[in-house]
């Protein structure tokens, strides 16, 4: 099943569990603008419609581009800051859109992902890196701030001194280096078969807990330490009353392999 959008497509693979959006406008290294951000949410519910989806990977058409920022063009529009606010929550809807997703999601970057660009895979749960993929969130250099996210993802994911590294030199680093510094979970000759290795190596796992588990990842890391264990505690109740954790206790002491129905 394939669904089009002029700046986008999604697909399925044929056993319907992994969604794919391939950001696809090879003429501005798949750059975001506009449309292309609206098109991104429409999508992102277009592919959790059908019920057999599990997985979702965002990756960019071409072979020089997963994504190189929001498209500069657009800012020539922005004259206050009123304007600028307004572009800034429109672009961070789109990316907590990503980060809100009920399913586990990836980021197969194929080449630049700066600005943006990066800060789409930063919403992402997991990153898959090829080896000529370059990231960076240059804004500081064309007088901007990174105004997607970025600010605020990056030092939660690699730490206060290596985000600021990033962000005020406004250096890209390459695969292997942002493998160092936790920015990718894996770099591979092909990241977009290693993220659907990747995600065939989650889904195997109980759909309530996946979601459960992210959820209590994600929540929990904006309040207190104590808040969190509290919510994981809650979570963990909630988790305990799926048929998925029933199945998974017992084929495991029936020395089976589980069948989970997600429920
Ligand atoms: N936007 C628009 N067009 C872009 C683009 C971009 N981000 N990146 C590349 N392109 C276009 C180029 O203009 C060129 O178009 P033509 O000249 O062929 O018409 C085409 O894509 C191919 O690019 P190059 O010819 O430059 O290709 P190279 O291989 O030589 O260089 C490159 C590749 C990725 C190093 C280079 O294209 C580059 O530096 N691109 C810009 C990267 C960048 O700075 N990205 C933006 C980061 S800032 C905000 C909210 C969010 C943000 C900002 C404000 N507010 C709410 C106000 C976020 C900002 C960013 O993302």
């Amino acid at each position: 099943m394939e669904e089009d959008f002029k700046n986008l497509t999604l697909e399925f693979t044929d056993d319907g569990a992994i969604a794919i959006i391939t950001m696809n406008r090879p003429k501005a290294l798949n750059a975001l603008n506009s449309e292309t951000l609206q098109e991104l949410g429409a999508a992102l519910e277009a592919c959790l419609e059908p019920p057999e989806t599990m997985a979702l990977i965002i990756t960019g058409g071409g072979e020089k581009a997963f994504i190189a920022g929001a498209d500069i063009s657009e800012f020539k529009g922005i004259e206050t800051a009123f304007e600028g606010r307004e572009a800034a929550l429109g672009g961070q809807d789109a990316m907590s859109s990503i980060a809100a997703m009920p399913i586990p999601t990836i980021a197969a970057i194929n080449g630049f992902a700066l600005g943006g660009g990066l800060e789409l895979a930063l919403a992402c749960d997991l990153r898959v890196a090829s080896p000529n993929a370059k990231m960076g969130l240059p804004e500081v250099g064309l007088g901007l701030i990174p105004g997607y996210g970025g600010t605020q993802r990056l030092p939660r994911l690699i730490g206060e001194a290596r985000a600021l590294d990033l962000i005020l030199t406004a250096r890209h680093v390459g695969a292997e280096e942002a493998l160092s510094m936790g920015l990718v979970n894996r770099v591979a000759d092909n990241a977009l078969l290693e993220a659907e290795q990747l995600a065939r190596s989650i889904i195997k796992n109980a759909p309530v807990a996946l979601g459960l588990a992210k959820e209590a990842v994600r929540r929990g890391l904006t309040g207190t330490l104590n808040d969190g264990l509290e919510l994981e505690a809650d979570l963990f109740g909630l988790v305990s009353s799926s048929k998925d954790m029933k199945e998974g206790v017992a084929a495991f002491l029936e020395k089976r392999k589980p069948v989970f129905q997600g429920e």
